[in-house]
């Protein structure tokens, strides 16, 4: 297989984590440099880390320029919940370090990007069931009115520049391996830490609220076989919808319930539950099946099982 130099961005963080050991047995150790802006000695990674600070852009030369790096997957970003509450740093954060490696691709400097976009996208004037891939965008945060400029910063860069560069929309991501953080869909991460931990959960979003979610390997197997694809089957830009999954907490707690009888929920929303209310619930991908075999393998039972099992060795 033709050997890629590859960075990753935000390394440290859910999909990072994860990503990084996936990109590892495909290209080897020494051809994917992580990045995030932990001191190295609060890493514990098996591989090459750099300290990155995103928004500093020479940095981010001298390390491509260090490495050789020609494929960047630039996850890091501010999530829904805590760009909402530091909105200035939310934008220039996910836009300003984009456009740095969009700059880069079209300098010839790197050849490919993989960034990730968001359910956030949408709004609430957006169909709310099975979400088309093409149809009203009226992002009402900061971190979807983001996402969405980015996607069209993709696709002019594509258009006039030539760049590779590729996306999704990704829904709630849940995941064991390393807790979420600052989204708005991450109380179905939590929820699992607190069903081992305290056998209760208090849930920041209410009852009956669906949103699209996606199991953490469906993810991961995602962003390789897009990143894989022949650039022509693609054709223009898109940022592909990835469906899977669609729940609501009281499903959660249903599952969770078959594992441990006596786990119980309760409800205190906060802020993000007008952002869930924005998004919508379930999402129609059948774009990113057609384009490039988007085939999600978990549903809700096969998740809960997964992350229970491995929640109870890690958290004893
Ligand atoms: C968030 O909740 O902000 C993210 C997302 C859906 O993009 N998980």
């Amino acid at each position: 297989m033709e050997t890629d130099t590859i960075l990753i961005t935000g390394a440290l963080g859910q999909i990072g984590s994860e990503l990084a050991e996936k990109l590892k047995t495909i290209y080897g150790k020494n051809n994917v440099i992580i990045s995030d802006i932990r001191d190295p000695k609060d890493v514990d990674y098996d591989g090459i880390y750099e300290v990155i600070d995103v928004m500093d852009a020479e940095k981010i030369k001298e390390v491509i320029a260090k490495h050789n790096i020609k494929t960047v997957y630039h996850l890091a970003a501010l999530l829904s919940g805590t760009a909402e509450k530091n909105p200035m740093f939310g934008w220039k954060l996910n836009m300003d370090t984009l456009l740095t490696f969009l700059e880069l691709a079209k300098d010839k400097v790197i050849d490919k990007i993989f960034w990730p976009s968001s359910i956030g996208v949408f709004g609430p004037d957006t169909p709310k069931e099975n979400t088309p891939q093409n149809t009203v965008q009226t992002p009402s945060t900061v971190y979807g009115i983001s996402k969405l400029a980015g996607e069209y910063w993709c696709k002019w860069y594509q258009q006039n520049h030539g760049v590779d560069v590729r996306s999704v929309r990704f829904p709630g991501l849940i995941s064991w391996k390393t807790p979420a953080g600052g989204g708005t869909t991450d109380y179905a991460v939590d929820i699992y830490y607190k069903a081992i931990e305290d056998g209760k959960y208090t849930s920041f979003l209410k009852e009956g609220t669906y949103l699209p979610m996606l199991y953490m390997d469906d993810a991961i197997n995602a962003i390789v076989e897009l990143m894989t694809s022949d650039a022509e089957k693609l054709g223009e830009f898109k940022s592909y919808n990835l469906g899977g999954l669609s729940f609501a907490p009281e499903d959660l707690a249903k599952e969770i319930q078959k594992h441990i009888p006596d786990f119980t929920i309760d409800y205190a929303p906060d802020f993000r539950q007008a952002i869930a209310d924005s998004w919508p619930s379930s999402i129609d991908d059948t774009v990113a099946k057609a384009d490039w075999g988007f085939d999600p393998k978990f549903d809700i039972s096969k998740m809960t099982t997964t992350m229970l099992d491995n929640l109870k060795i890690k958290l004893v």
